[in-house]
């Protein structure tokens, strides 16, 4: 059973929430954020055969913090995480998240990001009846579910066309969510959240793909990076921003759905443009390779968000723009890749 805040005074409200997908890039910022707001924190994680906590180490020894064995494929597990938490509020941010391998793996895809949905909706539902709690749930959908672009910039009533496995995906999520919503009046939002990124993000990714690679380019330790389309646009924002505008959603009296996005996009040859910038190169032509095996079957082309419902119902705006988003990725790899350069070279001695 959750345990209690030794702070605590009987007249205040117990904070608590469950973060699925928490080892994950938003997942532990939304950890970092909800710990200074004094929750208490119970992430849930996927058993592994290794582990899996570079961006939630720092978490382990916090005494609000607790991670729990779980899987949104794995129905009673949720329901178990559930009853072990306790939790007032639930963000589901798991997810298989990489839009690229949807194709390859597109059941696993759907089961997860989109069925592992309902069953959380349905552990919930389960919880509620049993214990006569309320809980808040947040559902993480994604402007992949905007695809092709109905209209520019898309806002919550913009029409969706996603175009892979992945946003087809999500947007069951999304839809059953709005469903679950309406038919038991369950407190459940969904943050449309268009791309962020940040330190913590997974190397696969391109804005991570392209800091990395410019830092071992800088360091001597590549001598290019391979990319794909680099013609699509982005609005990238940053994730800590975001996780924020998360929060906010489920401290709001009704739930609702809500865009987060910055409104601007740019190309991946001008998020190269600022990367390479950083490292003192401008003409990057000579170390970036096009290579076919990072094009998608079908592409996204241009995506830029609409967050004026989020900026006049929760106060909500982004903080760090793209420059300065891409100064920080590039001065963390380079911290990190610079530790790496000296491991190499001792262990070639
Ligand atoms: O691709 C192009 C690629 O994989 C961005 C996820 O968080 O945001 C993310 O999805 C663009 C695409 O992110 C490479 O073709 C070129 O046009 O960084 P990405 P994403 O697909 O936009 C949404 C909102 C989510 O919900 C997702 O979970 O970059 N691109 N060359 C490349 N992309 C990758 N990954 N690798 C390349 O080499």
């Amino acid at each position: 059973m959750a345990g209690t805040i030794s702070s605590m005074t009987n007249t205040q409200v117990r904070k608590c929430a469950l973060i699925t997908g928490v080892n994950g890039m938003d997942g532990s910022h939304l950890a970092d954020l909800l710990l200074e707001k004094g929750y208490e924190v119970y992430g849930l994680e996927r058993r592994t055969s290794k582990p899996n906590r570079s961006n939630t180490a720092h978490l382990e020894a916090h005494p609000n913090f607790t991670f729990i064995i779980g899987d949104l494929g794995d129905q009673n597990s949720l329901l178990r995480a559930l009853n072990q938490s306790e939790p007032t509020e639930v963000y589901n941010l798991a997810a298989q998240s990489f839009v690229g391998s949807s194709w390859m793996i597109p059941e696993q895809t759907g089961n997860i990001n989109g069925l592992g949905v309902l069953r959380m909706l349905e552990a919930i539902r389960e919880y509620q009846e049993n214990t006569s709690e309320n809980v808040k749930f947040y559902q993480a959908a994604t402007s992949e579910m905007f695809g092709k672009m109905v209209e520019n910039p898309a806002k919550e009533t913009t029409p969706f066309y996603p175009r892979s496995p992945y946003g087809v995906a999500k947007l069951y999520g999304y839809w059953i969510t709005k469903n679950y919503r309406e038919s038991y009046g369950m407190f459940a939002c969904s943050g449309i959240l268009f791309n962020h990124e940040s330190e913590r993000r997974g190397i696969e990714f391109v804005t991570r793909k392209i800091t990395d690679g410019v830092t071992k380019i800088k360091l001597g330790l590549e001598d290019h990076i391979s990319l794909g389309n680099l013609d699509s646009y982005r609005d990238w924002g940053y994730a800590p921003d975001y996780v924020e505008g998360m929060w906010l959603m489920l401290q709001q009296d009704e739930p609702d759905d809500f865009v987060l996005a910055t409104g601007d996009a740019y190309s991946i040859r001008e998020f190269l443009d600022l990367a390479f910038k950083e490292i003192g190169i401008t003409d990057w032509s000579d170390y970036v390779k096009q290579d076919p095996r990072f094009m998608r079957p079908a592409e996204v082309d241009v995506l830029r968000g609409d967050a004026t419902k989020a900026q006049k119902i929760l106060n909500w705006k982004p903080k760090v723009n793209l420059a300065e988003m891409v100064k920080i990725m590039v001065a963390e790899d380079l911290k990190r890749n610079t530790i790496l350069s000296y491991q190499l070279s001792r262990s070639e001695e």
